[in-house]
């Protein structure tokens, strides 16, 4: 079955507990050219301040996704085009495995399954908040990473495998090893992409690249280049 994400290269991530730089609006960077915006941070994370971004995004032509770090942060807006809930293949607590997703059914019997989707993360960046937070073996080689994918795509059905890096630019060989490890699944890829070349590196290998702290801490300009070179990989 065709998914949005078939036909996405690009996917910018905003953080509810980052700033903008000054005279930037979430327009602005929904007008990047980016294929979709999806909306989620690890720290800091209130319903206040997700559903205050996922309101100013819903205003611009672009697809919304949030994604939520919690159960207690998913806000239900019929703006956003779906959810996109993470589940940490690497996490040394289950609670980031399947825990929370638990108690996401338990507290939420209305969920809306058609707008849900999990991605299959693999963190790899021992220094991120992401990591210290599920507990993250990220001493993880290649054919680990490969393996995981595998194991993500044919055992677990996950559409989406996520090589997280957050914060680092990756290793081009592990994002490389994902690649060959998935066949249906589309494989994102975040962390560290700053300008057109690091983009482009890692978009060699990932069907998406995820863009995070630039839009933070440069812009619209740095933003475009990313999606320039997403779409030229
Ligand atoms: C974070 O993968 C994203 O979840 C993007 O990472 O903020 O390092 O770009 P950066």
């Amino acid at each position: 079955m065709p998914t949005p994400w078939d036909d996405w290269n690009h996917v910018l991530k905003i953080d509810p507990d980052k700033e903008l730089p000054d005279g930037v609006t979430y327009g602005d960077l929904c007008a990047t050219g980016t294929d979709a915006i999806e909306v989620g941070g690890t720290m800091g994370i209130t319903e206040e301040n997700m559903s205050d971004v996922i309101e100013a995004c819903a205003e611009h032509d672009v697809p919304l996704y949030q994604e939520p770090s919690n159960p207690e942060v998913v806000i239900q807006d019929d703006a956003l085009d779906g959810y996109l809930i993470p589940t940490v293949f690497n996490a040394g607590s289950p609670f980031w495995i399947t825990g929370a997703h638990k108690e996401w059914v338990r507290i939420d019997t209305d969920l809306d399954w058609e707008r849900t989707t999990t991605e299959a993360y693999i963190v790899m960046n021992p220094d991120a908040d992401v990591a210290t937070y599920t507990e993250a073996d990220c001493d993880l080689d290649a054919d680990d990473v490969a393996s995981y994918a595998t194991v993500a795509e044919r055992m677990f059905g996950q559409e989406i495998v996520y090589v997280e890096y957050s914060g680092m630019l990756g290793d081009e060989g592990i994002v490389e090893a994902a690649a060959e490890g998935t066949d249906d699944a589309t494989l994102f890829y975040g962390g560290g992409i700053n300008d057109y070349d690091s983009a482009y590196s890692m978009a060699q290998y990932a069907d998406v690249i995820v863009v995070g702290d630039l839009a933070h801490d440069e812009g619209v300009d740095a933003v475009r280049e990313t999606v320039e070179a997403a779409a030229d990989a």
